[in-house]
């Protein structure tokens, strides 16, 4: 299947790690994730009440804009979309600034982030995901290059207007769709 392969990506099969800076020491007694900004309810879930939510398995495809893709990978998480309705966005909400540890950020339109295949996923492969890969917990969106699939996140932050995040400010398209190969931002001087 050639149409399953987004233009000028390369098919790899092992699984590379990419991020700036070093991999965060994250203690799951102290850890929680939030959802803040133009919510009705500002929302705090620690590890176990994260855990306790509805859980989902996907098995999609992944996409990174230094040009790797690999396939059928089978996360498991909480999908963003029940987390984002505890919050209860206010009407005016329409993108989603994402906070990692040691502050990292990533933009995502909140139409992109309430898909069903959209996870805060804890799992890869059926294991836990290993500290370099996102431990304890990471944003999986699969539809856009993997950069906005923010691994240690913290927290969702609900914002009316668009504000470019780590790699956006560095010049990186601020939706990012593979097939369409928003690599770059052609607003950005
Ligand atoms: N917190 C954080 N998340 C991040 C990054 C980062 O630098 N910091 N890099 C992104 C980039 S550029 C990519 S390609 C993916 C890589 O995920 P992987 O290392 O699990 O393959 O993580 C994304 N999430
Ligand atoms: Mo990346």
């Amino acid at each position: 299947m050639t149409d399953r392969l987004p233009p000028h990506q390369r098919l790899v099969t092992n699984w590379p790690v990419l991020h700036y800076g070093s991999v965060p020491r994250v203690d799951l007694a102290t850890w929680n994730l939030r959802v803040t900004g133009l919510v009705d309810q500002e929302v705090t879930l620690d590890w176990e009440t994260f855990m306790a939510l509805p859980q989902t398995r996907v098995e999609v495809d992944i996409h990174c804009v230094t040009g790797w893709s690999r396939y059928n990978n089978v996360f498991e998480g909480v999908r963003v979309a029940d987390v984002l309705a505890m919050a209860r966005p206010k009407p005016e909400a329409r993108y989603v600034l994402a906070h990692s540890e040691q502050g990292f950020t990533t933009n995502i339109p909140l139409l992109d982030l309430i898909r069903p295949n959209v996870l805060l996923a804890h799992s890869h492969g059926g294991e836990p995901l290993t500290p370099e890969h996102g431990w304890p917990l990471r944003l999986m969106l699969p539809h856009l290059y993997f950069w906005k699939s923010a691994k240690w996140v913290r927290s969702l932050e609900l914002l009316p207007e668009d504000v470019a995040g780590f790699w956006e400010n560095a010049g990186y398209h601020m939706r990012g769709d593979p097939w369409r190969e928003e690599r770059f931002r052609d607003d950005f001087l």
